[in-house]
């Protein structure tokens, strides 16, 4: 594995044979979550870093948009976005499986309305939301009861059942960091707990899973990073 954030003028590391290439950037929430697919899907692969302040040359060839996570496949197959990379990994990595036929399309929906909640998040996280932290966190509230309903109406731990699958790993590493904007705002952050009992039961349980738990990144190492990147002076290496 590469470790340091590869920018412009650097070499593009050869492939390594019999490994699913990830590009990421380290603290990147997006390519964590094809991180947790991989983990949790057992797939071998092999991981290398994006410096995405000052861009490889060569990157844009496998993502023109320049962003990350990208995933190139043993067939040399390059898929892009998180959540198109996760789902085309349970097509072509079905076992364990992350999701049911039955429920894909309250999967998706659910998703799609977790969208709501991702952008209040990163307005707030790069400072662009001008309201006070407390409104913001309120709105995200609002959308996340339906969450809450939803755990309360499967009855079982996780979105997926019994084990976590697509809309766990797929929600997962916002929810990880949410602390975050408590340190970005400096201010504490406080929401009703008592209305989201279910959801901070699947919280404590999404920590104990192993393939969480190897991918953890920390809401403070996340709140430095966005600080730095807020300021236009983050670097990779040295979070
Ligand atoms: N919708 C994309 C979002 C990915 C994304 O925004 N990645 C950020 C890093 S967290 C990025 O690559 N930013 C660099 C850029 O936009 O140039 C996904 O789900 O993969």
């Amino acid at each position: 594995m590469m470790s340091s954030h590869l920018g412009a003028g650097s070499e593009q590391p050869p492939r390594v044979e019999g490994k699913v290439r990830l590009y990421r950037m380290k603290y990147c929430p997006f390519a964590q979550r094809v991180s947790l697919a991989l983990t949790f899907k057992k797939i071998p692969h092999d991981i290398v870093n994006i410096n995405l302040r000052d861009k490889p040359e060569w990157y844009m060839q496998i993502n023109p948009e320049g962003k990350v996570p990208a995933l190139v496949d043993l067939n040399g197959e390059i898929v892009v976005d998180s959540t198109a990379i996760v789902n085309y990994l349970e097509e072509k990595y079905p076992e364990p499986a992350l999701c049911k036929k039955e429920t894909i399309k309250r999967d998706l929906e659910l998703l799609e309305h977790y969208g709501k909640i991702l952008k209040v998040f990163f307005d707030c996280v790069h400072r662009k939301d001008t309201r006070p932290l407390k409104t913001a966190v309120d709105e995200m509230c609002t959308y996340l009861v339906e969450f809450e309903e939803e755990l309360k109406k499967l009855n079982t731990p996780f979105f997926t059942g019994d084990n976590p699958g697509m809309v766990d790993i797929l929600m997962w590493p916002f929810v990880e960091k949410a602390k975050c904007l408590a340190l970005i705002y400096k201010e504490p952050m406080d929401f009703e707990k008592e209305k989201f009992p279910l959801i901070l039961k699947w919280v404590s349980k999404m920590k104990e899973q192993e393939f969480v738990q190897q991918n953890a990144i920390s809401y403070e190492t996340f709140a430095k990073v966005a600080e730095a990147s807020n300021a236009g002076n983050v670097n990779y290496d040295a979070i």
